[in-house]
């Protein structure tokens, strides 16, 4: 990262330097650093850490401007935090389309392959507090700021490709069910209570999106390895004013990861920050996250030949019915400077678009319109939020607003009117032909009515398409969400009705979803659940299943992702005094030059000895570094090193939960003491006598350099969730 310009001032700079020496003054008076301290208004503070006060031991007085100044200030510092989407991070970076788009779109950054439009994302969780863990079962905000030529573009998406709600009217009441609740607050970031399972059951329009949510796409490995999704259909427009609609993409060049849920709440105490930290130090060490975007595009003529309806937001088009194109990519390249000025006052809007790109008929994106301006003007305090430094566009602003609260923009113009001749017409209207926004011209002839279309109301068959999609393993963790959220539910009658709801996506979901909540399936659910007969019996009702209707799609699972890198992957090594430090450094050297980030992990800092006395630094102690922060570990050999790892619970507990969290494990064939110390060495599978051995994802062997080959190749398939159920550590 480019390091910020010190100026420490002279105290009597030559005349000739002054004027020069004030304007870079001025330019840094944002950094804070290398000059005199100043109050507010540029007055040079002689001693800022003792109020002034009658006499040493008297009190203070009243006309310390400066005491009172530095105080209300900080008085004033919190503004309202998001009302959803409160806890976030964000980061800048580029967008490069790849080819010309002009035959869909007249959108300038999405046709100019020289351009490099700048970005800033911000991810978030959705239903907790601005200090609330990262690690909660939830959506991901997913929100991009490109920073075109054309004025700014706001793609304000989610890491799920459907919503919850069809219409955003009911936005406030998802969104006061999910949030903890009103009468003590309880719990904080967390839908695994009554009022949310309330809400969902009398909801059953959420069944697709409950699915994905309690899916391990709530659980992301990092904000680096989670797909982002545009959600709505959306238009692209082309110079001629042909339209197609489209779905927007985020595809993650480091593949699509999750972790267990148990670990998630592990992480929760012992590392919050645990996204936000990984996104960070990822950026600072050079390993610039990147995704491609990917566009599904429908010619307006096929807008019905789904059998569901393109403006649903609950629907996604599965990826065999329409491909997604890859179309370019965004490179995430810096860390902001200052939180509060970038990530917490950048304001998103999905009104925010550039002539190419257009709004659909979908009424959940029609509300949303709305609601983004109407929650900037409570958030950053009144109509100027644009002028934000983070919320500017890179092209000048010219228009007719003035005045507001913290207006920035100082107008010397005398007219702020139109039309108006005193100004000589300015600022003129572009027109169409000079790249003025023109909305698309979709011809409208209805009447007005509060109702949705029955072309809305399958809300089961994309629940069940997405269930089917999912591997066991991916299978059995959503069973569990649905058991563990169900069962912090304390009304039965929520937990049956949600039986009911589950009856219509899978009745073997169902079935064991009720067996860990120690109920029946219930016969009489009375669920308003449109496309579902009236008189359906939970108990004997089948899905339907559309005639000629995909039955499984590939992308819905993560196991069908990308697993051909270690790229960034954190590794621990456990080792202490009297290591083998010749395995030790073949297995990070040969770690490191994959990408992956190795830390060595002792009994304490400092540093430890090898066999052959040498000094190894030590990275983390086991006092502060859990299992839960790596992807794997490995135990290199050394008899002391690995008897004193075998004696202490923290490094056996090290391992076991590792294991237990499925990560790949590796040892030296002379550590296996340690391993024979763990719960789970009596339950590995039989040993198959390979030279070097590897066992649902644990590596033995006596070479380092053949260990590091399948240790390389276990963490590249991520996680061994099968040995999960049948070999599960008590830990
Ligand atoms: Fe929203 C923030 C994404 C529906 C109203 N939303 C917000 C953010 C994201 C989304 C990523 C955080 C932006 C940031 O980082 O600052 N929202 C979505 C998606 C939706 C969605 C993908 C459905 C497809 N949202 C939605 C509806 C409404 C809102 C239906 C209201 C009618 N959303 C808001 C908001 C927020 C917001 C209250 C809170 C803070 C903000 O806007 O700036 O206006």
């Amino acid at each position: 990262m480019a390091t910020r310009k010190k100026i420490i001032p002279d105290e009597n700079p030559p005349a000739s330097e002054a004027n020069a020496k004030t304007a870079d003054l001025l330019q840094n008076t944002e950094s804070g650093q290398g000059e005199f301290m100043t109050t507010n208004h540029g007055v040079r503070i002689n001693d800022d850490q003792n109020s002034l006060k009658a006499g040493e031991r008297g009190p203070s007085l009243l006309e310390d401007f400066i005491l009172r100044e530095k105080i209300t200030h900080f008085d004033h510092e919190r503004i309202p935090e998001r009302v959803v989407h409160a806890r976030g991070s964000a980061a800048h970076g580029v967008f490069k389309v790849y080819k010309p788009l002009s035959q869909y779109t007249k959108a300038n950054f999405l046709n100019d392959t020289s351009a490099e439009t700048p970005v800033f994302v911000r991810f978030s969780t959705v239903a907790g507090s601005r200090g609330s863990t990262d690690m909660p079962r939830d959506v991901r905000g997913f929100a991009v700021k490109f920073y075109t030529q054309e004025g700014n573009f706001d793609l304000v998406g989610n890491n799920m490709p459907v919503f919850f709600i069809q219409d955003a009217i009911k936005f406030p009441d998802l969104i006061h069910a999910v949030k903890p609740e009103p009468h003590n607050e309880i719990p904080q970031a967390a839908s695994a209570h009554d009022t949310f399972w309330d809400f969902v059951s009398h909801n059953s329009e959420a069944t697709h999106m409950i699915m994905w949510l309690m899916s391990d796409r709530a659980l992301p490995r990092s904000l680096r390895m989670m797909e982002g999704f545009g959600v709505h259909t959306f238009r692209l427009v082309n110079a001629e004013g042909i339209s197609s609609f489209v779905k927007f993409h985020w595809k993650p060049l480091l593949g699509v990861h999750s972790i267990a849920w148990n670990e998630s709440q592990n992480i929760s105490g012992k590392d919050p920050d645990f996204h936000r930290r990984d996104l960070w130090e990822a950026i600072e060490s050079g390993n610039f996250p990147e995704w491609e975007m990917g566009v599904q595009i429908v010619p307006e003529a096929d807008e019905h030949k789904f059998d569901f309806d393109l403006l649903d937001p609950t629907k996604l088009i599965p990826e065999e019915l329409v491909p997604v194109i890859r179309i370019g990519k965004m490179t995430l390249n810096r860390n902001p400077d200052n939180f509060f000025a970038e990530t917490e006052q950048v304001a998103f809007h999905v009104g925010h678009i550039v002539p190419g790109i257009d709004f659909t008929n979908d009424p959940l994106l029609q509300g949303r319109i709305f609601s983004y301006t109407d929650t900037q003007l409570l958030r950053l305090g009144g109509p100027n939020f644009h002028e934000i430094p983070i919320n500017r566009p890179v092209v000048p602003v010219h228009n007719n607003q003035r005045d507001g609260l913290m207006r920035q923009t100082i107008n010397k113009d005398r007219t702020s009117y139109n039309p108006n001749s005193l100004g000589n017409g300015c600022p003129f209207q572009a027109g169409a032909m000079k790249g003025g926004f023109t909305s698309y011209q979709e011809r409208i002839d209805s009447k007005k009515i509060r109702e949705r279309s029955p072309s809305f109301f399958d809300f089961f068959s994309q629940a069940t398409l997405f269930y089917n999609s999912q591997s066991e393993p991916e299978k059995n963790h959503l069973t569990d969400a649905l058991r563990f959220e169900l069962s912090m539910v304390k009304s039965i009658e929520i937990r049956k009705r949600m039986l009911g709801i589950l009856t219509y996506v899978d009745k073997g979901l169902a079935a064991q979803v009720a067996y860990g909540l120690g109920l029946n399936i219930p016969t009489d659910i009375g669920l308003i659940n449109h496309g579902i007969p009236a008189d359906a019996d939970p108990q004997t009702y089948q899905p339907i299943i559309k005639e000629g209707a995909l039955t499984k799609s590939a992308s819905l699972s993560m196991a069908n992702n990308v697993l051909d890198s270690i790229k960034t992957r954190k590794v621990a090594i456990l080792a202490a005094d009297d290591v083998n430090k010749d395995s030790l450094m073949t297995v990070k050297n040969a770690l490191l030059a994959e990408g992956a980030v190795v830390e060595i992990v002792a009994p304490r800092l400092g540093t430890i000895r090898s066999t052959k006395n040498e000094e190894i630094s030590v990275d983390k102690s086991l006092l502060t570094t859990p299992s839960v922060l790596y992807d794997a570990v490995y135990v290199p050999g050394g008899t002391n090193s690995v008897a004193t790892l075998a004696a202490d619970a923290d490094a056996v507990h090290f391992l076991n939960e590792a294991y237990k969290h499925c990560k790949p494990i590796a040892a030296d064939q002379d550590a296996v003491q340690m391993l024979e110390a763990t719960y789970f060495s009596k339950k590995l599978p039989e040993n198959n006598n390979d030279d070097t051995v590897i066992r649902e994802g644990v590596v033995l062997g006596n070479d380092a350099a053949s260990i590091s080959t399948q240790f390389i190749k276990a963490m590249k398939m991520h996680r061994f969730w099968e040995r999960e159920k049948p070999r599960k550590v008590p830990a």
